[in-house]
């Protein structure tokens, strides 16, 4: 790196803190979030992998490196629910993020991401869970395995 990149830098910089200074609190830019889920196999039923793709409304680019945890509550019976928050995880594709939720009751719940990268904002997320796999009896059923092997005989073989 030469001195002429340093220098850029600084100067990079000091309009940085300048535009700090300006606007303290309010951030410039707003973050648009799609969603999208998959069901996850928990016993309960309601248990649902979220993808999150987080775009800049300013420049309509996808968000790289975001940070965010995800509180829950439902809109109808608000603060009756206290499922532990949950972080984000990078996703499969750049700009896309996950997490995984189980939650303790179907209908219409509010995801609250609240993000602490690129900058702190907070995105409401309104989305309808129902239960899945309840009625279909194809589960694996597990009760039927035998994990006795005492019956077996798995004597070596002399050579
Ligand atoms: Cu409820």
């Amino acid at each position: 790196m030469s001195f002429r990149h340093y220098k850029s830098f600084g100067i990079f910089l000091l309009v940085l803190n300048a535009f700090a200074f300006v606007e303290p609190a309010k951030a410039a830019d707003r973050l648009i979030v799609d969603h999208s889920k998959k069901p996850i196999d928990t016993t309960s039923g309601l248990g649902y992998e979220y993808t999150f793709k987080v775009k800049s409304h300013q420049s309509a680019k996808i968000v790289e490196g975001a940070d965010f945890i995800v509180a829950t509550d439902m809109p109808s019976m608000p603060g009756a629910h206290h499922m532990p928050h949950v972080r984000s995880e990078p996703g499969h594709h750049p700009g896309t993020y996950t997490i995984k939720l189980d939650f303790d009751m179907p209908g219409e719940w509010n995801l609250i991401l609240k993000f602490s990268k690129p900058f702190r904002e907070q995105v409401v997320i309104r989305d309808t869970v129902e239960k899945y796999g309840a009625s279909t009896g194809n589960k694996t059923d597990h009760s039927t395995h035998n994990m006795d092997h005492s019956g077996h005989s798995h004597k070596k073989k002399k050579e």
